[in-house]
């Protein structure tokens, strides 16, 4: 037993293989560029994409909007210990699953893709084993807001500018608690891959008519 404390990863998380980043990376920009081309979307845009605009000539461009992307494998975060500095890290690496599954493959689900005028990102629905490796304070939207454990579960895609990664899961919430509270969107239709919802205030969900599995490890980054 060494005397020195555990070094602590910036996260835990599942990080996904090169070929699932790529793949998800590709839908999650073919909906993109879809969605930008939808006429109520473009309607809608000016508001809350800036440069959109209603004129049909011009193309809506959310790619550079989303400008900043994870510059490598993408990758689904289950606790943010900031090396052992954040609240409740020393737990969530201590527990007896997150020691034995570090470094185990897993398959995760994707169901849906959304934005906000802040974010895109996918979103993940964990089965039985996986909400073992969930921290039990991450499902929080402040005012004390709690939602089911695993709902803030996510692969950031990319950022608009000025705006951090962490902000990815914490729009995923606010979905979540629109759902909670019965707004469940408005549909608007089908687009490539599954059903367009529209939750307002630059908020649109694509509900994937077939799910997407990726492949992952459970690991910790360092940085
Ligand atoms: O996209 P993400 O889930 O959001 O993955 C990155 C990763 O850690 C490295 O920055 C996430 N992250 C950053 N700060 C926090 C935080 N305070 N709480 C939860 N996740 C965070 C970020």
């Amino acid at each position: 037993p060494s005397l020195e404390k555990d070094f602590l990863p910036l996260y835990y998380g599942w990080f996904l293989s090169k070929r699932s980043s790529e793949n998800l990376r590709k839908t999650g920009q073919a909906f993109l560029d879809e969605l930008a081309s939808v006429k109520v979307f473009k309607k809608e845009a000016n508001k809350h994409f800036g440069q959109a605009t209603e004129d049909p000539k011009v193309k809506i461009d959310l790619t550079s909007y989303f400008v900043k992307r994870p510059p490598s494998v993408l990758h689904c975060t289950t606790k943010f210990t900031d090396f052992g500095k954040a609240p409740g890290a020393d737990d969530y690496a201590q527990q007896e699953v997150v020691k034995s599954s570090y470094g185990k493959a897993f398959f995760l689900t994707i169901t849906a893709l959304f934005i906000t005028p802040r974010t895109v990102g996918a979103r993940v629905e964990l089965n039985e084993q996986q909400i073992l490796l969930w921290p039990g304070d991450v499902d929080v939207l402040q005012p004390a807001v709690n939602l089911p454990k695993g709902s803030r579960a996510h692969v950031t895609l990319g950022c608009a500018s000025g705006i951090e990664a962490v902000q990815t899961g914490l729009d995923l919430l606010e979905y979540v608690k629109l759902e909670k509270t019965g707004n469940k969107g408005e549909e608007v239709g089908e687009i490539g891959g599954g059903k367009l919802l529209s939750f307002g205030n630059g908020m649109w969900m694509l509900v994937l008519s077939k799910k997407i599995e990726v492949r992952a490890i459970f690991s910790g980054y360092y940085g």
